[in-house]
């Protein structure tokens, strides 16, 4: 039997290939996805994820809803551009028409939905911030029975996180960052948690010699569309700076097609609510258990996604 999926993005590069790759998964059942505008604008990541589903989806029917939630940090607007990009290129518009269904509820709503209706329980994956989950927890407490687990990339227990932001400590990771209230509430929850922090993800940066392997590989159309993504944002070349791209989301992802990528361990983790240190997460004996993911295989990785985005 296939494994159930939901998942819910903001729009960046790496969300958008997710959902590529989440379509490819072939014991994956993808069971609807939400939209957050946190890392994008919401209409263009709308677009280019119905779009997706429409020319890689292999004919699943696939309901994608918009979400309503707002953050209270915002991101930086060029990071939020990106989905403009996607949306925009050519493979994803030759068709000139848009098939997959746009939900009418509000994405915190239709996660209600999608959870109450079906027989199995669901594996969540979020790959932005948890507002949706938040919202659908506090005013829909019973789907928690209907939720296999969720996998989150979010957080992070090292010093430095990834938000540089004037009155913040640096000690957060941004999904975290957006709206670290609902960090909260979805960590007051006895749901089960995978933690993609970035200990993991910074292990696997966007480096050239992993554009250049796509690029050679150019002509097969799911390779060249992964060449294309990511050929719109800055990989890891001299040093890393606050812009460079890593496959954050896409290392999540990937762990639910092939759980032994990465290793993972229990901790027990608060979240900090509030402050010039919001949105840390930090490893307390008072915490909560999470399965804190710290280690990939980076070859495995990049073998097992390329692999995955071939069409041919
Ligand atoms: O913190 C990582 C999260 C991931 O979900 N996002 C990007 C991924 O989709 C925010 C982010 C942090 N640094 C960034 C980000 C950067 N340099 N560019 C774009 N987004
Ligand atoms: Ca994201």
């Amino acid at each position: 039997m296939k494994k159930k999926v939901y998942l819910n993005h903001d729009g960046g590069v790496d969300d958008l290939i997710s959902l590529f790759l989440l379509l490819q998964m072939e014991d994956v059942e993808v069971a609807g996805v939400g939209v957050i505008p946190a890392d994008c604008y919401l209409e263009p990541a709308v677009y280019a994820s119905r779009k997706i589903i429409d020319r890689f989806g292999k004919g699943q029917d696939v309901e994608v809803s918009a979400s309503t939630s707002r953050g209270k940090n915002p991101f930086p607007k060029d990071w939020r551009m990106h989905a403009f990009f996607v949306d925009a290129l050519p493979i994803l518009n030759e068709s000139g028409k848009i098939e997959a269904k746009l939900a009418e509820e509000a994405a915190h709503e239709h996660l209600v939905k999608v959870l109450r209706k079906s027989d199995e329980k669901i594996t969540l994956v979020f790959v932005g911030p948890l507002t949706d989950l938040a919202r659908a927890l506090e005013t829909a407490p019973d789907i928690e029975e209907k939720i296999e687990k969720l996998i989150w990339m979010g957080g992070t227990f090292l010093e430095n996180g990834n938000v540089e932001e004037p009155e913040h400590d640096g000690t957060a990771e941004w999904n975290a960052f957006w709206d670290p209230e609902a960090v909260k509430t979805v960590w007051d929850s006895s749901i089960e948690i995978d933690l993609i922090a970035l200990e993991s993800t910074n292990m696997v940066p966007l480096t050239i010699d992993v554009r250049d392997r796509w690029a050679a590989d150019r002509r097969d159309i799911g390779i060249d569309f992964l060449g294309q993504c990511y050929a719109m944002v800055p990989p890891l070349v001299h040093f890393q700076t606050n812009s460079t791209y890593f496959l954050w989301d896409v290392l999540t992802t990937a762990t639910v097609g092939k759980p032994d990528l990465v290793k993972k361990k229990e901790v027990k983790s608060i979240v900090h609510p509030g402050g010039a240190s919001q949105g840390k997460t930090e490893i307390t004996e008072s915490g909560r258990p999470v399965q804190f993911v710290y280690e990939v295989n980076r070859g495995a990785f990049f073998d097992y996604i390329t692999g995955l985005a071939r069409q041919e």
